[in-house]
């Protein structure tokens, strides 16, 4: 696979196509980045943006994981010190589960985001931001009913961290769009040029195939999962065993999150997926690609009770070692 290919394989949105493309074309030494709020275990979510970096590093690129303290801590996610105890926590989370330890760089928001220079710059950001941008840019990583003074400072901030940090390219779920948007209409005030950003797409709930799989609500995986959780939870995901998943009551659509799972987590991991299947039901499935799986799935040649056995032995060796970590 060539660098363009690696970067933007699996990708929901890349802004814009020709800046990654100037990337692509000269990528030794270059820098992307994810902040995440820090919560100690790595859950499904932060693994399908770990995979985008691990790619990129795969690209040649170098990696800059922020562990956002300050932001948690204005998202109203407990007192700092717990915080940044659970960001230490974190770190080596990442690299249990696959991060290449010699190119990425950890950095804690609050070894930058206190500093003088970067308080007059938010400063002078908030000047040329209405609130209702602001919120608008955190419509979908905040939770709360009333929007605090905070929430519109955070992604100020977020839009800040990218001159900061110094990195080519900001990396983040398409929740985080908004605030990358955000970050090219006011960062030219400041004499900083537009980020260019790439945006992982949003994995449906496991359990329902509705929504958005979250740590919050529903049915998602995480590092702290057992074998047997895995499996079990595997087992009660939705996966219609045709093209057609069956409408919702109110209409809303319905994705596969096992062909998802399958799609951003497993391939993209591994060379090739082995599907164990008895003798007498036509013996094992092999597969190099995405695609083939799908089809053998809404084809009906693959069974969904098949599929999610092979779903839950690869995400458990992906979650093992994370497990271990865990266990130390
Ligand atoms: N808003 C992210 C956390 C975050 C991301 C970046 I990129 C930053 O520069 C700072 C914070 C979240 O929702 O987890």
């Amino acid at each position: 696979m060539n660098a363009h290919e690696l970067i933007t394989r699996n990708a929901a949105e890349v802004v814009t196509e020709s800046e990654i493309e100037a990337l692509a074309d000269d990528p030794e030494g270059k820098r992307a980045y994810v902040g995440y709020e820090p919560s100690g275990v790595l859950h499904i979510g932060h693994m399908l943006t770990a995979n985008k970096l691990i790619d990129l590093q795969e690209a040649g690129f170098e990696v800059t994981v922020l562990l956002a303290d300050v932001h948690a801590y204005l998202n109203d996610k407990g007192s700092f010190e717990d915080i940044r105890h659970t960001a230490e926590r974190m770190r080596d989370q990442f690299i249990a589960y696959g991060l290449d330890e010699s190119n990425t760089q950890f950095v804690l928001g609050s070894d930058f985001q206190l500093d003088d220079d970067y308080t007059l710059d938010l400063h002078a950001l908030e000047l040329e931001t209405t609130l209702a941008r602001a919120e608008r840019a955190m419509a979908e990583i905040s939770s709360g009913d009333s929007v605090k003074v905070s929430q519109a400072v955070y992604p100020l901030m977020q839009a800040l961290d990218i001159p900061y940090l110094g990195v080519d390219i900001a990396v983040g779920g398409m929740e985080q769009r908004k605030v990358h948007m955000l970050a090219r209409d006011v960062l030219p005030s400041i004499d900083r040029e537009p980020p260019t950003s790439l945006h992982t797409p949003l994995i449906a709930d496991l359990g329902t195939g509705r929504g958005k799989m979250s740590s919050s609500e529903g049915v998602t995986i995480s590092m702290e999962d057992t074998r047997e959780d895995i499996e079990s939870k595997v087992n009660d995901a939705y996966c219609p065993p045709t093209a057609d998943p069956e409408p919702t009551d109110d209409g809303a659509e319905r994705e596969n999150p096992v062909l998802q799972v399958f799609e951003y987590h497993v391939f993209p991991r591994f060379d090739a997926v082995t599907v164990e299947r008895p003798e007498e039901y036509g013996g094992d499935l092999e597969y190099d690609a995405y695609d083939d799986l799908e089809a053998d799935l809404e084809s009906g040649e693959l069974h969904p009770a098949d599929a999610k056995g092979a779903l839950a032995e690869y995400l458990d060796r992906l979650i093992a070692p994370g497990r271990q970590q865990l266990a130390e």
